[in-house]
């Protein structure tokens, strides 16, 4: 069985968004020709508090991407973003979202960031999400959305450690990059055995 993890397509991470993904925007018309593919539909819905922990505003002596030590790692301090009940926290608004069958809220804790579908950023507190997969009998995941190098990485890494065939669907994604975090995330993803398609491919 095969799912579809939609990572994160929401307004802050779309052009005009708090945290914009260059083209962020472009990745919603590839995904939703892929919906009807799938036995599963999961998307991940970042989720922050207001004064997050992520937030460099959260930070007052600090700069907004400058990298931090927290108790569980570092962390990058982020534009606000994707504050609960707020519009930039809202699905890209042509996004297809009715077949989807479970929305992961993800960075509710506000001492703690959360950029993988399966762990929070200490890597123990769980999402529930492998358990999710497992009982119903899914084995490959094809990760889709935002940003690469940040919330598809994580998930993507995590999945393949949780015992899942992940997949990436290379016109399907964007990323933030920030360092050269992006070609990272490329290198890092395919060390770790991910399998790289296109929506062409999974479409023919
Ligand atoms: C993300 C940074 C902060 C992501 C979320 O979705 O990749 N990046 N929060
Ligand atoms: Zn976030």
């Amino acid at each position: 069985m095969k799912a579809l993890l939609i990572v994160d397509v929401q307004n802050d991470f779309c052009p005009g968004g708090a945290l914009a993904v260059p083209d962020g925007d472009k990745v919603v018309p590839v995904i939703n020709r892929l919906i009807d593919h799938f036995d599963a539909i999961i998307q991940t819905q970042d989720w922050h508090p207001k004064n997050h922990s992520s937030f460099a505003s959260s930070h007052p002596e600090k700069n907004l991407y400058d990298v931090v030590e927290m108790k569980y790692g570092t962390q990058v301090l982020w534009p606000d973003h994707c504050v609960q009940g707020t519009k930039g926290a809202d699905f890209h608004p042509d996004l297809k979202t009715d077949k989807t069958q479970v929305i992961i809220r993800k960075g509710f804790r506000r001492e703690i960031d959360s950029y993988s579908t399966f762990f929070e950023n200490d890597h123990k507190t769980t999402t529930g999400l492998a358990g999710y997969l497992k009982e119903r009998g899914i084995t490959d995941l094809y990760a889709v959305g935002l940003a690469t190098d940040f919330c598809v990485k994580w998930s993507v890494i995590d999945g393949i450690d949780e015992g899942f065939n992940m997949h990436i669907v290379e016109d399907a994604v964007a990323g933030i990059d920030l360092d050269g975090s992006l070609e990272q995330a490329w290198k890092e993803m395919k060390e770790k055995g991910v399998i790289v398609t296109t929506s062409d491919q999974l479409l023919s």
